[in-house]
């Protein structure tokens, strides 16, 4: 392995010097001033990156075209640096400016300080990667950007190590990125922390993770959050030795300009060199203005500690280096203060019209509206009421949308109900309404899946194709033969989870194929849910197609955290920038026990929406899904049946082909009493109820959803239910899970409830997780006998005489 050598003479001059204390500065006032706009309430929350400066221009310098970055709320000065971030947008962030033309970072979704590079273009094809500096978009649970980091960084590996990527010149320079990361020190208490630097130095990644040690978590000190107070200290035993690969770990001072620059030159370019993973411990670091806008930090600082902060300022301290080596006077660098001062005051001047200038415009269309009506034949008191109204309106200084909305609608309720000309009013009020409703959606509501063509709901369907001598095999054959294909078909195609190698899967899915398409394409990885999650995104985000192997549904709980709050909201979070098309893989249903039972649909589907769920019945459904997924650009989970994959199923003659499309339900069973609407595993309990029930003269019609999220788009369960005027949802979920989610979709939505003869159902599993062994099973879950009774029973009571 290469030693990068120290290099003492440090690439800087004068201009270089100036130009980052001018940043620095500029950066400084931007956190100074955000947190006056909060307080003065012009924004709702502010957290800043003051204290941070110095460490951000260091990094910045070594952060090449192609390279990523994960980090958190405290990097505004690191984005500057880049060039992807300034005072304007600045001001945008903090007041929710949703206008994406104009924004970095999220449409005005999240938090300031919360910052993302778009990776697909509008038209959700996607951007070259390798030309611009690339940042993973930003989540605020602490600790939540490590896992996606790993990926970010594993994504290097593969494009260096598999050459047959190096065709894909858009997405990587030949794995020569590297993953920036940053962290403050109280979140390296969490689990994440831990687990990424472990996965990270078992796979030997170019991760470069740098912890800004300020010493505290919002009031909690170090003492309470990592054991003998220092990260680096006790990952010493992570550190590389000879011939025992780990990570480097290198240290530094959040005040120490010439030192911070020299490390992240030395520790930069070895991390990117030898893809050695290399954590930068940065102490000595300050937070002048405290954690964020919702407190102050005298409340829990010493005295002492307030003072060392004054001293050790890292601006401070920067122009005392600059004066003291002679690179400028006092009066230079006050002059350079002086410009960023004037610099941010025009900024949030301009960035506060343009927030304000469409919501007033809004408005004035309302209040005019309003004015210019004839309707004033209306009585009194309601002519007083929309007047007021009107007129408070009008009060308001700084409009928001929700004023408008709020007076348009309490309006529209006062208009008279009689007259031709209140007729033009309401016209006028709910054209208004339209509009701007429509815009709003737009802002917040917006970009949830996939909306350009490449959405997986554009993929054309293929359906599987049998002849005479399709040969019966199990379950896990079909999916073996779909997933040889399709790493034949797709080079950026690869798979990881726990068991996925060597032996291919502990149902054996991927049998031999580790052997036939290399290690870094079909991998092992250690027992670690969430970076196995965070693996996925991390290669998603940078263009490679990821399967990332869950072992059994229960323990996707592991990961849920990230599936939520990462994954599920990437699009949305990014206003549509950035996507992560992701499939989880995992097998779920039907098996026993209270942590083998694969059933918690519902805290799944109720968890990840901004993710497709697909739950299929058998092994030629699931390798429908992935084929579909795979031609599209959305993330995804694919549920298969744990009890699948010994079955027999019939071979497709075009296994690799076939293409299931999401939201479309199949009629298994065509019937005329009853519709009993199943998915997954219970749609064989399910056949076997109706058979039994037909012996009884009871003509069930079932529909197997296919998928949960989306959720049948062409309403083929209402038409059923027009022919039967009965359903029954059915499913091994809690009580009130997904039973009930099902039930909604189609009594609700698709308003199923006008054609019902009979009360809807649901038969779900019981409250309690299912039990182990066959007879636990029986009395957990539902089963035939039950399903026969409860549509026995809404047989009976329709029609008594008959049954
Ligand atoms: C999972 C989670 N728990 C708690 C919080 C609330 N929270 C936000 S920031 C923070 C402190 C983080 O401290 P540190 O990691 O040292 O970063 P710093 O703010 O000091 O830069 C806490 C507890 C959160 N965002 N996420
Ligand atoms: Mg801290």
């Amino acid at each position: 392995m290469k030693q990068t050598k120290n290099l003492s003479g440090l690439n800087l001059n004068k201009e270089t010097i100036l130009s980052d204390f001018r940043l620095a500065n500029l950066s400084r006032n931007l956190s100074v001033t955000g947190r006056r706009e909060v307080l003065t309430g012009k924004a709702k929350f502010g957290i800043f990156g003051d204290g941070k400066e110095l460490i951000q221009i260091a990094m910045a310098k070594q952060f090449r075209d192609g390279d990523w970055r994960s980090g958190y709320y405290r990097d505004q000065t690191w984005m500057m640096a880049m060039g992807l971030y300034d005072s304007l947008e600045f001001f945008h962030q903090l007041y929710g400016n949703t206008d994406r033309t104009i924004s970095h970072g999220s449409g005005g979704r999240v938090f300031n300080n919360h910052f993302s590079v778009p990776n697909i273009n509008r038209d959700g094809s996607w951007r070259d990667l390798t030309k611009q500096k690339n940042s993973s978009p930003d989540i605020s649970p602490t600790a939540g950007q490590m896992p996606r980091l790993l990926g970010l960084a594993y994504a290097s590996k593969l494009f260096r190590q598999n050459k047959e990527l190096h065709k894909y010149t858009t997405l990587s320079d030949k794995g020569n990125e590297v993953a920036f990361g940053s962290i403050g020190d109280a979140s390296t208490s969490e689990g994440h922390f831990w687990e990424t630097m472990n996965a990270a130095g078992v796979l030997q990644v170019p991760m470069a993770i740098s912890v800004y040690d300020d010493g505290y978590g919002i009031s909690v000190p170090k003492k309470y959050q990592t054991t003998k107070g220092s990260i680096s200290e006790i990952l010493k035993g992570f550190e590389s030795e000879k011939d025992k690969p780990g990570i480097r770990i290198l240290k530094g001072k959040g005040w120490d300009y010439p030192g911070l620059v020299s490390l992240y030159e030395e520790g930069i370019a070895f991390c990117r060199e030898n893809h050695v993973p290399v954590l930068f411990h940065i102490e000595e670091v300050t937070q002048p203005q405290g954690h964020s806008t919702s407190g102050s930090h005298e409340r829990y600082k010493s005295e002492e500690r307030l003072k060392w902060e004054a001293d050790f300022d890292p601006i401070k301290k920067m122009r005392e280096w600059i004066l003291e080596s002679g690179f400028a006077s006092e009066k230079e660098l006050d002059k350079l203060v002086a410009e960023t001062e004037e610099e941010v005051k025009e900024s949030r001047k301009k960035s506060w019209e343009m927030f304000q200038n469409p919501i007033k415009v809004e408005r004035d269309a309302l209040v005019k509206i309003i004015n210019d009506r004839s309707c004033r034949c209306v009585e009194k008191a309601k002519e007083d009421t929309v007047d007021s109204y009107t007129e408070d309106l009008k009060q308001v200084l700084a409009p928001i949308r929700k004023d408008n909305f709020v007076t348009a609608r309490k309006i529209l309720r006062n208009v008279c109900q009689t007259c031709m000309k209140s007729d033009n009013l309401k016209e006028e009020l709910y054209g208004w309404l339209k509009r701007n409703n429509e815009d709003a959606r737009k802002s917040y509501d917006a970009f949830l899946y996939n909306e350009t063509p490449t959405s997986v709901l554009n993929v054309k369907p293929v359906p599987p194709v049998y002849s005479a001598n399709s040969e019966e095999v199990p379950g896990r054959q079909v999916l073996r033969e779909n997933s040889d294909k399709l790493f034949a078909k797709y080079p950026l195609l690869v798979t990881f989870g726990e068991d996925t190698g060597h032996i291919g899967g502990v149902n054996q899915t991927l049998e031999g194929l580790q052997k036939k398409y290399g290690e870094l394409r079909i991998t092992d990885t250690g027992i670690r849910e969430a970076t196995i999650l965070g693996q996925g995104i991390g290669l998603a985000l940078r263009g490679m197609r990821p399967i990332a192997e869950i072992q059994y549904l229960d323990y996707l709980m592991y990961a849920l955290q990230l599936l939520s709050d990462d994954l599920a909201t990437t699009y949305y979070r990014t206003a549509g920038r950035m996507i992560a098309p992701l499939i989880i893989r995992t097998r779920g249903h039907r098996l026993e026990g209270i942590w083998h039972s694969g059933s918690p649909m519902s805290m799944l589907i109720n968890s990840v929406r901004g993710v497709y769920v697909c739950s299929p019945r058998d092994m030629t459904r699931a390798a429908g899904f992935y084929n579909t997924l795979l031609e599209g650009n959305d993330p995804a989970i694919v549920i298969e049946p744990l009890n699948g994959y010994r079955l027999k199923e019939k071979m497709p003659d075009n296994i690799g082909e076939i293409r299931l499309p999401l939201g479309i339900p199949e009629i298994l069973a065509e019937g005329t009493d009853l519709t009993l609407v199943t998915y997954g595993s219970t749609c064989k309990v399910a056949l076997e109820a109706v058979k039994q029930l037909k012996a009884h003269d009871i003509s069930v019609e079932l529909i197997d959803v296919q998928t949960l999220v989306p959720f049948d788009r062409n309403k083929m369960i209402l038409e059923s239910v027009k022919k039967t005027n009965r359903v029954l949802f059915l499913d091994e979920d809690v009580p009130g899970g997904t039973t009930a989610y099902m039930m909604q979709e189609v009594i609700e939505k698709q308003g199923a409830w006008q054609y019902l003869d009979s009360p809807p159902k649901t038969l779900s599993g019981k409250e309690h997780r299912p039990a182990y062994t066959t007879d636990g099973d029986y009395f957990s879950k539902p089963n035939a006998e039950d399903v026969f009774d409860i549509i026995y029973g809404m047989m009976k009571e329709a029609v008594p005489a008959k049954y």
